[in-house]
């Protein structure tokens, strides 16, 4: 009944079904209406974005209608629903993912066809918000996709930079950064909604005093407030439900015209306003990698803060009672960088909301739950005592009745004093921090890695000591990716051609790719498979030569690397490799040589000199390549400016082999080696992150495994590892290393890659020396099989038919199975 009376409201509003029709009539006039009601124009006067804002204004406005309809749908049925907490999301252009989600990509580009229109070229205007900064963000945003089509009520809470993560350029070779400006030509997706924000606290001090009924309560009065402001992206599932993102934005809390009277004040006043706004100004550009800045920590606070009191509106507004708030909501820590609600919250209901401490606690650890997403020690966020003090006076006097209370909770328990400085929420050592990971740790009621590897590494590592005390809580969920989006919408000849054998149940459930299997050695099949990846290697050759100038053949082995720039993703290994191949052919060995072309790309972090000079070194070697008659026939090197996730849906169709090198027990998972596999590469890997279980899945004999295991890694650093001995020994590497300053790269410049050859002689923390050889002998093995295009199709088939599990699909129903117990609430239409 309820459901008719939403219909005849969206009819009598012009939201009715025939009003957001989905034909090409509809589309048409929908564009047409938004061009000239929306924007001021006609046709024959527009420019390429005008065209683009039209089209992405009709879109939305039938995927808002999907979204008020899963509102509905999901208070009617007062379900329990997630709230995904992220500092960072990478959604990647929305148009076209929007389009098939609503099923009108044919519709859509023959109502643009009539108004002699290209849908391609509307889709390429669009920009994307680069609101994080790799695998993290980007896993968030696929985990938006999977939440929204299954069906489960939920919200994805975050920031909106106003400046994301910097554009890369390389010039003279080297990195360049500049702003990213993503919102100057506006953003048709969001909505601004000025109802919907919340005063945030920051500062001052806090007065403690029992009150008339005996109760003790804590005042907390902060020197500044600031604003947070709500804006809305809709995000659609697959012909389902639709969910919202909702991203902060700071502001001022007054207007700034309380004191106009006052020149003086009146500046003062504006200062205050751009002070306020510096919060949600730019993303930290660091991945892996704590930056310690106060900015940063008071970012991380305003966008929890906001998030949780907005949760406790939505809660408390139907006249549900704060006490069940954990009935209602499960909150999703995206690694530690939001793990400062778990104060928060506890703030809010002990000192704003009057719930008894114990209370307050029992329904903060029924709320939370915690991904952890990296065992590198740099990256685990600690604050120090002072600076957390001083920004969250409040936060850090609830931090340590928590870790009294639990360190209490370990000597009734009988704990060791070492283990209880171990597992203590203040590290002691030095000046005294917050370990956020612990805090969330102890704050949640389930902590999760992301692949079977490192979940089981966080167990016996990073969180030993906890996974000792509450073996029940710890659990793993292996990443996946939005496969509608990286095979569906950027792979279309692929798709198509595995819709047209196993129809199109693939797109919501991607393990029936597994019927591809019978077609893995059928003759005229695999040629057509070879035909859509050669079309992709095609598209990408254009668009590398208008990028970099240098032209490359699409029938060369395509072997390519993309993901930040990181020592122990180790591109440097794979650079090793290529003067190996350089050097070889200079000596006219040329030999089981597959012809191959190397691509790059990915950012560094600025402030991270050795990733810069990685970086470098790609593109000295690419000029040495590149530029010699000699060998330019036989290879080629790329580095490709500003990898994204746009340019990631160019690459990653055109890839014939992925590589997947980091040092065993670095990479938490990967999910650019899941986005690769599904489009038909091979990959060449160590048993690293997911790479264990994508290899478990497509078989051994369907994966170029090489390097030491993570136990050989620990086996090696015990006996005392020796990079030098692997140089005097080893005739090849001494030779390569040898070449990197041997001034033959970057015009006879033989200081500038010193740092990383003095780094790999003395240190190689990563222990590239000790894989190499492994590592260059799998390469032979992938030219061999190269060379035997049917045996290599044949992989690339069931590489793709067997990797149905790396789904997000199946994440978001593994963290609703293992961790939030929510159902689905799908809408009908
Ligand atoms: N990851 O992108 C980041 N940033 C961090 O600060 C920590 C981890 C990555 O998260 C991905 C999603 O879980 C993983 O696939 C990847 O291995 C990890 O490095």
């Amino acid at each position: 009944k309820h459901n008719r009376s939403i219909e005849s409201y969206f009819e009598s509003i012009g939201a009715g079904a025939s009003d957001v029709g989905l034909s090409k009539e509809d589309i048409k006039k929908a564009f047409l209406h938004k061009l000239f009601y929306h924007l001021g124009r006609v046709p024959a006067l527009t420019t390429p974005n005008d065209l683009y804002t039209a089209m992405a204004l009709t879109i939305r406005d039938r995927a808002l209608r999907k979204f008020v309809r899963s509102i509905e749908e999901f208070t009617q049925q007062d379900a329990r629903g997630v709230a995904y907490l992220s500092a960072e999301y990478l959604p990647g252009p929305h148009l076209g993912n929007n389009l098939l989600n609503l099923h009108i990509v044919e519709e859509t580009k023959e109502a643009l066809a009539e108004l002699d229109l290209d849908l391609d070229e509307i889709l390429d205007q669009e920009g994307e918000p680069g609101l994080g900064n790799g695998g993290l963000g980007r896993l968030a945003s696929c985990f938006m996709d999977s939440l929204a089509t299954l069906g489960i009520p939920s919200i994805g809470y975050g920031i909106r930079y106003e400046f994301g993560i910097f554009k890369q350029e390389i010039k003279e070779g080297w990195q360049m950064e500049t702003t990213d400006k993503w919102l100057h030509s506006g953003n048709p997706w969001e909505i601004v909604r000025p109802e919907i924000s919340y005063v945030v606290k920051f500062g001052g001090r806090t007065e403690h005093r029992t009150n008339g009924q005996n109760r003790y309560e804590v005042d907390w009065l902060p020197d500044s407030e600031i604003k947070g402001t709500a804006y809305d992206t809709p995000i659609l599932g697959y012909q389902s439900n639709g969910i919202i993102m909702r991203l902060w934005k700071a502001e001022a809390v007054e207007s700034f015209d309380f004191s106009v009277y006052n020149i003086g004040d009146y500046y003062r006043a504006v200062e205050k306003k751009l002070r306020s706004e510096n919060i949600t100004k730019v993303l930290y550009p660091n991945d892996e990698n704590l930056s310690g800045k106060e900015l940063r920590l008071k970012q991380q606070y305003f966008f929890v803060s906001c998030s949780l009191q907005d949760m406790i509106r939505l809660h408390t507004m139907q006249g549900r009672k704060l006490k069940k708030f954990h009935e209602k909501f499960a909150i999703q820590l995206n690694d530690t960088h939001p793990s400062i609600a778990v104060a928060e919250l506890m703030r809010l209901l002990v000192d704003e909301h009057e719930i008894e401490w114990d209370e307050a606690w029992d329904i903060t650890r029924q709320t939370f739950a915690y991904t952890n997403h990296t065992l590198l020690p740099e990256a685990l966020e600690k604050w120090t005592v002072s600076l957390l003090g001083r920004i969250l006076p409040r936060h850090l006097e609830i931090i340590y009745e928590i870790n009294s209370r639990f360190l209490e909770e370990l000597r009734d328990k009988g704990y060791s004093g070492d283990q209880i400085a171990r597992m203590s929420l203040i590290d002691e050592q030095g000046e005294p921090s917050v370990r956020m990971a612990h805090l969330a740790t102890v704050g949640s009621f389930k902590v999760n890695g992301v692949s079977e590897l490192h979940s089981r590494l966080l167990k016996s590592q990073v969180l030993n000591d906890f996974a000792d005390l509450w073996p029940g809580k710890f659990t793993n969920v292996t990443n996946g990716v939005a496969h509608r989006r990286f095979v569906a919408v950027s792979n279309p000849g692929l798709a198509n051609l595995i819709s047209e054998k196993i129809g199109f149940g693939w797109l919501t459930n991607l393990s029936s790719l597994s019927e591809l299997e019978k077609f893995a050695k059928d003759e005229k099949f695999q040629q057509r498979w070879r035909d859509v990846k050669l079309q992709n290697k095609t598209a990408l050759t254009r668009f590398i030569e208008e990028q970099t100038g240098v032209k490359v053949d699409p029938d060369m082995l395509f072997d390519v690397q993309v993901k930040r720039i990181h020592e122990y993703k180790r591109q440097h290994l794979m650079v090793l490799h290529i003067i190996d191949l350089y050097l070889r052919i200079k000596d006219g060995k040329t030999e089981n040589i597959a012809p191959s072309t190397f691509i790059f790309a990915g950012k560094a972090a600025p402030g991270y000199f050795l990733a810069k000079l990685i970086i470098r070194l790609i593109t000295a070697v690419a000029d040495l390549v590149n530029d010699d008659e000699e060998v330019n026939k036989l290879i080629k090197v790329v580095f490709l400016p500003n990898f994204n996730v746009k340019q990631a849906q160019r690459v990653y169709p055109a890839a014939d082999l992925s590589e997947q090198i980091s040092m065993a027990g670095k990479e938490a998972s990967g999910t650019g080696n899941m986005k690769f596999a599904l489009n038909g590469a091979l990959t060449i890997g160590t048993l690293d992150g997911a790479n264990v279980e994508i290899r478990e899945e497509v078989g051994d004999e369907n994966f170029f495994l090489f390097g030491q295991t993570t136990e050989e890694i620990q086996q090696t650093r015990r006996e005392g590892y020796r990079p030098y001995q692997y140089y005097e020994e080893n005739e090849k590497i001494k030779r390569v290393l040898d070449f990197l300053v041997s001034g033959e790269l970057a015009n006879g410049d033989k200081d500038l890659f010193k740092p990383l050859y003095h780094n790999l002689l003395q240190q190689d923390p990563y222990q590239l020396l000790k894989d190499f050889d492994s590592y260059c002998a799998k390469k032979e093995e992938v030219f061999k099989v190269w060379n035997d295009q049917e045996e290599w199709t044949k992989k690339s088939i069931l590489n793709v038919a067997r990797m149905g599990k790396f789904s997000s699909d199946r994440s978001i129903q593994d963290y609703c199975d293992r961790i939030w117990q929510v159902k689905p609430v799908k809408i009908q239409e």
